[in-house]
């Protein structure tokens, strides 16, 4: 930063064009997660909720939580209306974003069965089952957000799940959130597991006196969750799978002239205002100084103004402005960094949409701020952070099912196929394998 920044909340600037292979990734690395630490910690958090189950969620929740007073580490449905009394805006907001999130997975439901018949006689499906118990985690920490447990349990609703439970930390004074409650009521969650961290991980995945054990746990979370989910999905013992691994939150805005720079900067910051460790980036298409200047000012005017200012700055302080020549350029930089949140803020924005290889989510023009997809648009806002966007979906309504197949022969069928099968279970001197087979042509020969 020039000397007169000063002060200025402002990310470094870098010219990607100028910039080497090299120089690049270590500008879009992100910040190390330090995995291996953390499981030192966890481990015996994990270990201890296994050994103790109620009592040490009990014990968790007054340490880490300071719920001193709690009785029960869970809430039960029917939930009483009082633990989820809300004022009338709030309700139509949750349920006008219940709906819209309802309606978008339910468009993603397969219907029909995959039904091929590869041979003559030969038939084979593949349909769709859901995963019966599933484990909502919601986290608490600095900001509330009970728009997490909307887009984690809608689709879980939509999918058929059977067993519905949420988790999330609980206050000092024993209660949740009543927007979670509310939420959890709404989606037909059967219980609220008062616990945060690693010890609600545990919990869901091995289950306790109270709490049912699950066969996914879903949910974003700090480092603590997710060392926690990928410590149980790594035990055979648990027989539990998680959504996604979880990093930082973090957001990518390309920008054109056409950009208006109090927009570009008002997603820069929504982005930043979720955590010191959250990313922002933007990648400046061909803006002159002025331009990119007016963005900067944004930024910092903006900024400044905020409650949560003091978070800002330390996002802002590992986050960097990329100067780019071409659309192209930018859109190959941004696949390059695979964020979990891209914004198209440039011409032809929906144009632009075809060239992503590498995202998350994508926000498309002006009128498109990431908020809207965070809470009410209807998709998901659960997302591969961290890079993961190249080989992970966010959360979707298949991540709540899981496919089986089916294979049906009939006596043609199996004269069809028999030969190759018998040929490869010879080469793998696999006999009765071979047998299976060869003894149904000789039955069906001697008919
Ligand atoms: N942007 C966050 C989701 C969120 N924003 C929740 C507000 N509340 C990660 O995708
Ligand atoms: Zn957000």
């Amino acid at each position: 930063a020039a000397p007169n920044d000063e002060g200025r909340i402002v990310m470094k600037r870098f010219d990607a064009s100028t910039a080497t292979e090299k120089e690049l990734d270590d500008i879009l690395r992100r910040p190390a997660q330090k995995t291996n630490d953390i499981m030192g910690i966890v481990g015996p958090i994990v270990s201890d909720v296994r050994a103790r189950g109620d009592q040490a969620l009990l014990d968790f929740a007054a340490k880490f939580d300071k719920a001193t007073t709690l009785k029960s580490p869970v809430l039960k449905a029917p939930y009483a209306p009082e633990l989820m009394a809300l004022d009338e805006e709030t309700i139509a907001a949750i349920d006008i974003s219940f709906e819209n999130i309802r309606k978008f997975h339910a468009a993603q439901k397969e219907d029909k069965p995959t039904v091929v018949e590869t041979m003559p006689g030969v038939k084979c499906s593949r349909f769709v089952r859901p995963i019966e118990r599933v484990g909502c985690y919601i986290p608490g920490g600095t900001a509330v957000l009970p728009s997490t447990a909307l887009m984690l349990g809608v689709p879980a609703l939509v999918a058929g799940c059977k067993k519905i439970v949420f988790a999330s930390p609980p206050r000092p004074d024993g209660t949740c959130t009543p927007e979670i409650v509310y939420v959890a009521h709404k989606v037909g969650a059967e219980c609220i597991v008062l616990a945060g961290g690693a010890q609600a991980v545990a919990a869901l995945a091995y289950g306790t006196e109270s709490v049912p054990k699950v066969d996914k746990i879903l949910g974003p979370g700090n480092q603590f969750v997710t060392a926690g989910k990928m410590l149980v999905s790594n035990d055979t013992s648990a027989g539990v799978s998680i959504d996604m691994p979880a990093g930082p939150s973090e957001v990518l805005v390309i920008a054109d002239s056409d950009a208006n720079p109090a927009f570009v900067a008002s997603d820069l910051l929504s982005q930043a205002e979720h955590g010191v460790d959250s990313q922002v980036i933007l990648v400046a298409v061909d803006l002159t100084e002025e331009q990119l200047k007016r963005i900067e000012d944004e930024v910092h005017d903006q900024a400044v103004k905020l409650p949560r200012v003091e978070i800002v700055k330390g996002a802002i302080a590992h986050s960097v402005t990329l100067q780019a020549k071409t659309i192209e350029e930018a859109v190959r930089l941004s696949n390059v960094y695979a964020p979990e949140h891209l914004i198209l803020q440039v011409r032809d924005a929906a144009k632009v949409v075809d060239m992503v290889e590498h995202a998350g989510s994508i926000f498309v023009g002006a009128w498109t701020p990431e908020s809207v997809g965070d809470y009410s648009a209807g998709v998901n806002h659960s997302l591969p952070t961290y890079g993961y966007a190249r080989q992970y979906s966010g959360v979707n309504l298949g991540t709540y099912v899981k496919h089986v197949t089916s294979s049906e022969l009939t006596e043609e069928g199996l004269r069809n196929v028999g030969a190759a099968v018998m040929r490869l279970a010879h080469v793998e001197q696999l006999e009765a394998h071979r047998r299976a087979v060869e003894i149904r042509l000789e039955h069906a020969d001697r008919k």
